[in-house]
């Protein structure tokens, strides 16, 4: 964390409206981008929104709203630019030039943050892999000056010798660590290997929706939950214990809690975060956590199902939560969104209302999917019997003289283990 007695970088947030967002629209992307930029540990103190059809393709502003930034700029002692929209290499060159000071977009303040939190060895490659992709088009003499010169936000990462190698050296480093990645990648997929027959749930949404604190509400595993965008960069798999409102049900399964995601996440972190996001992508079912006291909620379960769709994660069966029902003033607007989701619920993960509700639902996701069967176990198998007693959902059990006689609601996944004691399944009624 940043003590006190570093001064913080006095940053202007830059934004321009467009044709696709309204005006309310534009200034919450600008206060986001504020939130973004004081999560790096700078202080925002300007704010400038310019209302345009299109951004300038030489300096995203026009020439006034340059002069009138050049002036700020000077009388408020500024050392950072934030422009929230991303940048081309030759906006980003003649911005640098034109201010004299360090210039930033969306992007590069969004790299910058998950480079300050990144704590495992695989997020830090995953970082450095999207950093050096990022920097490769932008890679010129003046960025080169400029890091040197202002340190600070934007310019960690990616160390200054790496920055003067060529281009060439540059390449060399993404293949390096795109292979150190692959392995890791590897190395996962057969830790994951031994679960399969658990039902698995995944977290899902929006930076701050508080996906951490039902994590924990629901695991009681403690990951660090903080009002800041990107507290977790990583993923984390307990086992959980649902049980059902009726107090019958039980079921072990599996939960996963990982990085959150935001409107424009840089196309080279998504791609980048593949191996943090396996997790995600072998889910069967998951959980859209959102932030249902912020204004621009519908926009936020927008861009969550864009980045579903980018990394393939799309169409799997979800569970909408809407969470921080707490915090609302009028909690109608619930009720309203059940119509349109099926299903979903209004939860607090923070004071643990309606958590029941969410598990039954949960329960009745994993019902969609299983099979009732009739088994008869012989008691020389009690290992597997043990073993789907913890996966699976028993409805009735008879211990006869020849074994254990089951009527068992079964994963698709867990058939084969079963398949041998089948004495009568529905679904072969001919
Ligand atoms: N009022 C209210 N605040 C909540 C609730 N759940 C979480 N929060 C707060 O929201 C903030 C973000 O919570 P996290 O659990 O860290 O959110 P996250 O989705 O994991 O965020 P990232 O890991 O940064 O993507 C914290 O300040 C929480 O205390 C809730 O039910 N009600
Ligand atoms: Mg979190």
């Amino acid at each position: 964390m940043h003590s006190l007695s570093v001064p913080r970088e006095r940053a202007l947030a830059i934004g321009v409206g467009s044709r696709a967002y309204t005006r309310e629209q534009s200034l919450e992307h600008l206060e986001e981008l504020s939130f973004l930029a004081e999560t790096a540990g700078a202080e925002v103190v300007y704010t400038i929104f310019q209302d345009r059809d299109r951004p300038d393709a030489a300096t995203v502003v026009g020439k006034g709203k340059l002069e009138e930034i050049k002036r700020i700029i000077q009388g408020d002692a500024i050392d950072i630019a934030i422009f929230d929209d991303e940048l081309t290499p030759a906006q980003l060159r003649n911005l640098s030039r034109e201010l004299g000071i360090k210039v930033l977009d969306r992007t590069g303040l969004i790299l910058d943050i998950f480079a300050s939190r990144a704590r495992t060895s695989e997020a830090r490659l995953q970082v450095e892999l999207a950093q050096l992709q990022y920097l490769l088009p932008r890679l010129s003499r003046m960025w080169t000056h400029l890091s040197k010169q202002f340190g600070g936000i934007g310019s960690k990462g990616p160390g200054e010798t790496q920055i003067e190698t060529d281009r060439r050296l540059v390449r060399d480093r993404i293949a390096l660590l795109k292979e150190k990645l692959e392995y890791v990648a590897v190395q996962k997929a057969e830790q994951r290997k031994g679960r399969t027959e658990m039902e698995r749930f995944a977290l899902v949404g929006y930076t701050n929706a508080g996906k951490s604190t039902l994590m924990n509400a629901l695991t009681g595993a403690e990951v660090l939950i903080e009002d800041k965008l990107f507290a977790t960069l990583d993923t984390t798999v307990r086992t959980m214990e649902l049980t059902g409102s009726d107090h019958t049900t039980h079921r072990t399964v599996l939960l996963s809690d990982t990085v959150g995601f935001i409107r424009k996440l840089p196309a080279q972190l998504v791609a980048s975060f593949r191996s943090t996001l396996a997790e995600t992508l072998e889910a069967d079912v998951l959980l859209h956590v959102v932030d249902i006291s912020h204004p621009q909620f519908r926009e936020h379960i927008q861009a969550v199902a864009e980045t579903l769709e980018d990394i393939g994660a799309s169409g799997k069966p979800t569970i909408m939560v809407f969470n921080k029902i707490d915090a609302l003033a009028d909690r109608s607007i619930v009720h309203h969104l059940q119509e349109i989701y099926p299903h979903s619920v209004g939860i607090s993960a923070q004071r643990g209302i309606n958590i029941p509700a969410l598990q039954d639902i949960m329960l009745a996701m994993i019902d969609k999917r299983s099979t009732v069967l009739r088994l008869m176990i012989p008691y020389s198998a009690m290992k597997e019997f043990t073993e789907l007693y913890r996966t699976s959902t028993i409805i009735e059990r008879v211990d006869t003289d020849m074994g254990i006689e089951l009527i068992v609601r079964v994963l698709p996944e867990a058939l084969h283990r079963v398949r041998q004691w089948i004495i009568e399944n529905p679904l072969q009624k001919p």
